[in-house]
């Protein structure tokens, strides 16, 4: 990473971090009315970019918010900030706001989105929860019902997964389940979640209230290259709890192995082999495909 102060993307300028600053009446702090995306970048090129930028204006739209540039100009902004930043590998947050406004919701009197970009690092898990897995709980937070607000929405209102991580944290756990409003699992405060039962994967369906990860989805296509089939089903605690091998899913913290749960080994309490399997496959394509960063 480069060791000069950071150039943010503000509202269409490129501009050093001391100066990227937003108004207190903009209405994505005072109401986290509002979207975002973290995508990663990977040896000089970003990882699913137009897939990160498609998932980013269906937020924007499902809310009513117009992103005042393409999705063109967006991915244009974007290889430009990773670019300015010398940046190889790290992470891209863009953060959509619905602009300056007046106190009160009405977001109608915020005349013009404000567009944010981060181009930096990022590390969610230490290192050796790779090799060693992560123990997760359940969560007594629930997901909110997409009738309340779609978890499809990347918002930026995060406070649900964030209460939910701060039971994780005061368990002494990286993670944890978060069940719907049923008590089916959904997937975790910032991870979608995979178990291997029977020589077959499975994962959450959407409809669970999953967010439609842009990592889950690489790990469905890869577990399909290696012939094993991945059902989408409506999954219980006793699933995850008996099954032989787990793994989550995010741009954050990529493939990364769960071992417990609930006080509870999963399968031999050590990372499976099938998962380092899907680890390796997944570096590989992070770091062979993706859109390349035009650098000077
Ligand atoms: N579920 C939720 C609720 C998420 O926010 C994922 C699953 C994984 O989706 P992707 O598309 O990334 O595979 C996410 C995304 C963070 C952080 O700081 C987490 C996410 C994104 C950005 C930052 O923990 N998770």
């Amino acid at each position: 990473m480069s060791q000069a102060p950071l150039l943010i993307y503000l509202d269409g300028k490129l501009v050093p971090e001391s100066e990227a600053k937003v108004s207190v009446f903009d209405h994505g702090l005072l109401y986290g009315d509002g979207c975002f995306e973290g995508i990663r970048i990977y040896n000089g090129r970003v990882f699913r970019l137009t897939e990160h930028l498609v998932r980013l204006y269906e937020s924007a739209r499902s809310i009513c918010l117009t992103i005042p540039i393409s999705l063109e100009e967006m991915e244009q902004a974007t290889l430009q900030t990773v670019a300015a930043n010398q940046l190889r590998d790290g992470y891209i947050r863009l953060v959509i706001t619905r602009g300056v406004g007046s106190l009160g919701l009405n977001p109608y009197q915020c005349p013009k989105a404000g567009i944010i970009i981060i181009a930096s690092g990022i590390t969610l898990y230490p290192k050796e929860k790779y090799e060693t897995g992560l123990n997760l709980i359940t969560c007594a937070t629930r997901r909110p019902a997409a009738a309340a607000l779609s978890p499809q929405v990347k918002s930026l209102n995060y406070l649900n997964n964030i209460m939910a991580k701060i039971e994780c944290i005061q368990a002494g756990c990286e993670e944890g389940i978060m069940l719907n409003e049923q008590g089916f699992v959904a997937e975790c405060t910032g991870d979608n979640i995979f178990i291997l039962k029977g020589g077959q994967f499975f994962t959450p369906t959407i409809s669970s209230g999953a967010l439609n990860g842009i990592t889950r989805q690489a790990a469905i296509e890869i577990l399909n290259d290696m012939g094993l089939s991945v059902r989408e089903v409506t999954m219980t605690r006793h699933d995850i709890y008996t099954a032989e091998e787990c793994f989550l899913t995010g741009t954050a913290a990529e493939v990364i192995p769960a071992v417990q749960y609930d006080r509870r080994p999963i399968g031999s309490g050590k990372p499976g082999p099938v998962t380092a399997e899907v680890m390796a496959r997944f570096s590989k394509l992070a770091n062979s495909t993706g859109t390349p960063v035009p650098y000077a």
